[in-house]
């Protein structure tokens, strides 16, 4: 498939694929076409054997500016509506592999809400994280609300929607946004790194032990206790917890199979 606002690299390391934002003269602001574009390359991703993990990134610049505000300016309800952009942040939502999102310069807005829909984020020191939407007359509308008042609690998430300011990748560190900041020159790096210590493990235990992550997000402790330990029994039934495990007691490292 030919992207026009993606590069695509698949198996960029054993396990590992990764998605560049490619819109660069617009510090890769999501228009609409970009999103399909990314939908699309996430969801055959996902479905592909070889990948275990997917890495997201922009460039050294911008992440991501938020969504394209001069596409979305004309906008009515009904166009919003019609378009229905939330059904493909729910099907990113949904990708059963792990994501981890590469960021460096901006990430704003529908951009900032993209690197939190991700489960993992490594930013450059020039990482900046903002919901600047207050200052456009509306608000965050993909999760920026809710995602990181979660991540880095009311008061912070307040100050962010409301005042608009950014926090920098060491504050964002500092607040528990994200799980590392490294010289622009290694952020890449060391989320491909990430990516492949996340795709060296069992696939299906990968799989549920992300879903029981994110379900603590929107369950009670009692719930989601449950939830957790039915995926744990679940994976008793793979091949993998068995290579794993003897693996363990035969001083050898796990080969596993994805079963
Ligand atoms: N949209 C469109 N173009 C953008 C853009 C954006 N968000 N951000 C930057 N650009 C364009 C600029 O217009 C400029 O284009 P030209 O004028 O050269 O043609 C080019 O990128 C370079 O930008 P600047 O010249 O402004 O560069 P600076 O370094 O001076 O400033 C900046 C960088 C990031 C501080 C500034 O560009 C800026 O403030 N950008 C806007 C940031 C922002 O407000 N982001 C939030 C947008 S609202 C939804 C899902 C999500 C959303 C909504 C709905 N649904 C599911 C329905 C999300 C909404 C948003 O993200």
């Amino acid at each position: 498939m030919n992207y026009t606002y993606l590069i695509v690299e698949p198996h960029v390391l054993p396990g590992v694929s990764l998605v560049r934002l490619n819109r660069p003269k617009e510090l890769n602001a999501l228009c609409l076409e970009l999103m399909d574009e990314l939908v699309l390359a996430i969801k055959s991703l996902d479905q592909d054997e070889a990948t275990r993990c997917i890495v997201i990134t922009g460039n050294e610049k911008a992440f991501a500016a938020g969504a394209d505000i001069k596409q979305m300016s004309t906008k009515s309800p009904i166009d919003m509506l019609k378009i229905d952009q939330f059904t493909k942040w729910d099907q990113i939502r949904k990708t059963r592999k792990p994501l981890i999102a590469a960021v460096s310069g901006f990430a704003l807005g529908g951009g900032c809400e993209l690197a939190m829909l991700c489960d993992m984020i490594i930013a450059s020191e020039s990482a900046q994280f903002g919901q600047p939407e207050i200052k456009l007359g509306v608000m965050p509308g993909a999760g920026g609300t809710q995602r990181l008042t979660r991540a880095v609690g009311k008061a912070v998430a307040m100050e962010m929607v409301l005042t608009g300011r950014f926090l920098s990748a060491r504050e964002a560190l500092s607040v528990g946004l994200i799980n590392r900041v490294v010289p622009v020159e290694l952020y890449l790096q060391e989320a491909l790194q990430m990516g492949a210590k996340v795709a060296s493990q069992a696939p299906l235990a990968l799989q549920l032990a992300k879903e029981a992550v994110l379900k603590a997000f929107d369950t009670s402790l009692e719930e989601g206790l449950l939830f957790e330990r039915k995926n744990f029994y679940l994976l008793f039934a793979t091949d993998d917890q068995k290579e794993g495990m003897n693996a363990f007691t035969e001083k050898r490292s796990p080969n596993f199979k994805g079963n």
